[in-house]
C-alpha cells in the first residue's frame, strides 16, 4: 500500500512538473554550490548588471530516455549582453551521469553566446569540468554559452532528479568584465550569490508499470474482492436504470468483454483473486 501511495504521489508530482516545465524556468535563482561568495563590503543593490545563468532542466519520457540516453545540457546566460568577458567556474553533474566527450575528445563546446570568445573546458574529477571563458565585453552575448553531453545510467530511476550544478571556488573563480572593475565585481557577486538556476534531468515513469492488471477496477494494481463488489455495485445501478456505463467503465468493469457489466464479470474477478491468493 505504501508503495502505491508513493507511486501516486510521484505520478502527480511528475504531472505537475511536466505541466510547469516552462514555469520552472521562472523559479527564483539561487547561489552557486560550493564556496559561499563573500559579500563583505559589497552592496548588491548597486549592481547594474544582474545576470542569470541557467542550466537545462530536462523532463523526459521513459521511452525517450531508453532510446536516447545521451542528453545535451546547455548553460545559458541572460541579462548580461555586452557586459561580461572573463569567467571561470566549475560544472558538476550527478555522479550517476557520465560526461560524454565529442569526436574531438572535448567535454564541452561553445555556443552562440561565446562565438567571439575563447572557451575551454578542463576535466575536473569524473563528473565535472572547469569552464574557462576569455573574451571582450563588446563581443559577449546572451544565450547558450556552452553545451555538453551526459549519459544516463542504464538503470536510471523514474522520477529521480539527476542534478547538474555550477560550483564556485573562492580561490580561483570569477565572472567579470574586461576591466575587472567595480561593475564587474558586482556582477560576479550577483551571479555566484544569487544568479544561478540549477539544472537536472528527470525521467518519467515506465509506461509498462502503469497498465493496471485485468480486473483491477479501482486501479490500485490489485485484483481483489473490492473490485468484484464495485462491479456488482455498478451492475445493480445499471440494471435498475440509474446509470449508463461509460466507455472507460466498460474497459475496466467488463472483464469478459461481452459488452455487459454483470455478475459474471464480478465472479471472474473473484476467481482471479482466489487464484492469486493461493499462489
Ligand atoms: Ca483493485
Ligand atoms: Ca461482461
Amino acid at each position: 500500500m505504501k508503495q502505491f501511495i508513493r507511486k501516486i504521489v510521484s505520478v502527480t508530482t511528475a504531472a505537475i512538473m511536466f505541466l510547469s516545465a516552462t514555469a520552472l524556468q521562472a523559479v527564483a535563482a539561487e547561489a552557486a554550490k560550493g564556496d559561499k561568495y563573500d559579500l563583505t563590503g559589497i552592496d548588491l543593490s548597486k549592481a547594474t548588471v544582474k545576470p542569470t545563468v541557467l542550466i537545462t532542466q530536462q523532463n523526459i519520457r521513459y521511452n525517450e530516455a531508453k532510446d536516447n540516453p545521451v542528453r545535451t545540457i546547455q548553460i545559458y546566460i541572460k541579462d548580461a549582453e555586452g557586459k561580461y568577458a572573463n569567467a571561470g567556474f566549475s560544472v558538476k553533474v550527478d555522479e550517476r551521469l557520465e560526461l560524454v566527450k565529442d569526436e574531438d575528445g572535448e567535454i564541452a563546446y561553445a555556443g552562440p553566446a561565446l562565438k567571439r570568445a575563447m572557451f575551454t573546458a578542463v576535466p575536473e574529477g569524473d563528473n565535472g569540468f572547469r569552464a574557462i571563458i576569455a573574451g571582450s565585453d563588446a563581443k559577449s552575448y546572451d544565450g547558450v554559452m556552452f553545451e555538453f553531453k551526459v549519459k544516463l545510467p542504464e538503470d536510471f530511476v523514474s522520477f529521480e532528479k539527476y542534478p547538474i550544478d555550477i560550483y564556485y571556488n573562492k580561490d580561483t573563480d570569477l565572472f567579470t568584465n574586461e576591466l575587472m572593475d567595480e561593475d564587474g565585481k558586482l556582477m560576479e557577486a550577483w551571479i555566484f550569490s544569487q544568479g544561478i538556476i540549477p539544472g537536472y534531468i528527470c525521467v518519467g515513469s515506465d509506461p509498462s508499470h502503469d497498465i493496471p492488471p485485468k480486473g483491477d477496477v479501482n486501479l490500485d494494481r490489485k485484483v481483489d474482492s473490492v473490485d468484484a463488489s464495485m462491479i456488482l455495485a455498478l451492475y445493480s445501478k445499471v440494471s435498475t436504470g440509474k446509470t449508463e456505463p461509460t466507455k472507460t467503465q466498460f474497459r475496466y468493469y467488463d472483464y469478459n468483454g461481452d459488452g455487459m457489466i454483470d455478475s459474471v464479470d464480478a465472479s471472474n474477478v473473484l476467481k482471479v483473486y482466489a487464484a492469486n491468493s493461493t499462489e
